[in-house]
């Protein structure tokens, strides 16, 4: 990244405290610009044509010095920072993302791509990474500046400094699904398990001191598609966990009686085969395979399924900040599977080894150091966690 904090230093504190229900209206505002760049990346024909000809891997880095997708990405995390960071400008340097903003164009010249002041400039600075292509750079920079609207959540007065803060951006989860764009997959269980669907934007905010996520929001930016016109609308899913305060955007109660002697889960197409024999024993038919770290969350915080499971190390700090701090106010949460299964045999009291996000990963290098090492396990109940733990016990870890 051309520039930023650390994900793990608390900053001296001015003294202002935002209202929590102000900082999380400015993460879904965020989000649903978000997710109108990706539609309109995808609706716009010149922009379209751009992500399409990604596909194709002889033209790859040819016609442009960057790939679109990163670019898009790229796009998407700055606008997310600048829209922050202009309403808490003490957040801006705490916000941190997958994707460096530093791109080299076609003379060699390095660029770092932000949202300018106006459209006109954002434009320009566009069409430097685009090798010109003037046409494309505005109409994704009208896209960066277009207004996400008002919107005013009511989460009471809670009250915390921006100040002790960070913030974890996942611009467009599944950007594989994203560019691949199928539009007609159908669903079983209520459970995409490939399509636009299963593309989602996450942010998520947490405590710098503790790690703890408190703040997030899952928006699906291609929820349904409307058969006539072939427009794309989206949905978003917000929760907030401080303290004794926990609010969401579902509309459901906890249910009492969780029946932990079944179990229905979510699990990557790309998960270990021991593992999928051992829940798919256990789970039966409710065993679903779908796309997206991000997805597979919004599976489990909408009830579709109690879990979604991943015993590999390749989901990130930002796949799983935002999901989790919604599980967290619906009463469950997100942890290290492998650390879960160590304290389980070893009979250590605390056994929920809750995922943080303030610490990198130890001797780790590169993105690798934001990995989910252990792997994760995301629930809405503490019964169907620990049913998972005893279906898995037998894993090594
Ligand atoms: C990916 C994406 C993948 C997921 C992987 C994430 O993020 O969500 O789909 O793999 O873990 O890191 P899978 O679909 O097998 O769960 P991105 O698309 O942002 O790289
Ligand atoms: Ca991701």
């Amino acid at each position: 990244m051309c520039s930023g904090g650390s994900a793990m230093a608390p900053r001296s504190s001015g003294p202002e405290a935002g209202r929590m229900s102000d900082v999380l209206a400015a993460l879904v505002r965020a989000s649903e610009k978000a997710a109108n760049i990706a539609r309109a990346c995808r609706q716009e024909a010149l922009l379209f044509q751009l992500l399409i000809e990604e596909k194709k891997e002889e033209d790859k880095n040819k016609k442009f010095v960057t790939d679109f997708k990163t670019l898009a990405d790229v796009l998407v995390q700055e606008a997310i920072k600048h829209d922050i960071g202009q309403q808490f400008p003490d957040l801006k340097e705490y916000i941190f993302g997958e994707e460096s903003n530093e791109f080299t164009n076609g003379l060699g010249q390095k660029i770092c791509v932000k949202i300018c002041e106006t459209e006109k400039e954002t434009a320009k600075l566009l069409s430097l990474v685009l090798d010109g292509n003037e046409e494309a750079a505005s109409a994704l920079a009208s896209a960066a500046h277009q207004s996400a609207g008002e919107l005013e959540l009511d989460t009471g007065h809670t009250e915390i400094p921006p100040s002790m803060l960070g913030v974890w951006v996942d611009p467009i989860d599944s950007t594989f699904q994203y560019i691949k764009g199928i539009g007609d997959s159908v669903a079983r269980g209520g459970v995409h398990s490939q399509g636009l669907q299963c593309v989602t934007v996450l942010i998520g905010a947490y405590l710098l001191h503790s790690g703890m996520p408190v703040m997030g929001v899952v928006n699906q930016p291609f929820a349904a598609q409307d058969p006539n016109t072939k427009r794309w609308t989206g949905q978003y899913f917000w929760g907030l966990s401080f303290e004794d305060v926990k609010l969401n955007s579902l509309q459901t109660t906890p249910d009492p009686l969780v029946d932990s002697t079944h179990l229905s889960a979510v699990l990557s197409s790309g998960e270990a085969p021991s593992v999928r024999e051992q829940l798919g024993m256990a789970c039966g038919e409710d065993i679903h395979y779908a796309a997206g770290a991000g997805y597979k969350c919004l599976c489990v915080i909408r009830g579709l399924v109690d879990v979604y499971v991943f015993s590999e190390d390749t989901t990130f700090k930002w796949d799983c900040c935002g999901p989790h701090a919604i599980l967290c106010s619906l009463g469950g949460g997100m942890v290290d599977l492998k650390e879960s299964l160590r304290r389980r045999r070893e009979g250590t009291s605390d056994q929920c080894a809750e995922l943080l996000y303030n610490a990198p990963v130890a001797g780790a290098h590169g993105v690798d150091r934001w990995a989910n090492a252990g792997g994760l396990v995301a629930f809405r109940s503490c019964a169907h966690l620990e049913r998972v733990l005893c279906v898995l016990s037998s894993l090594p870890c």
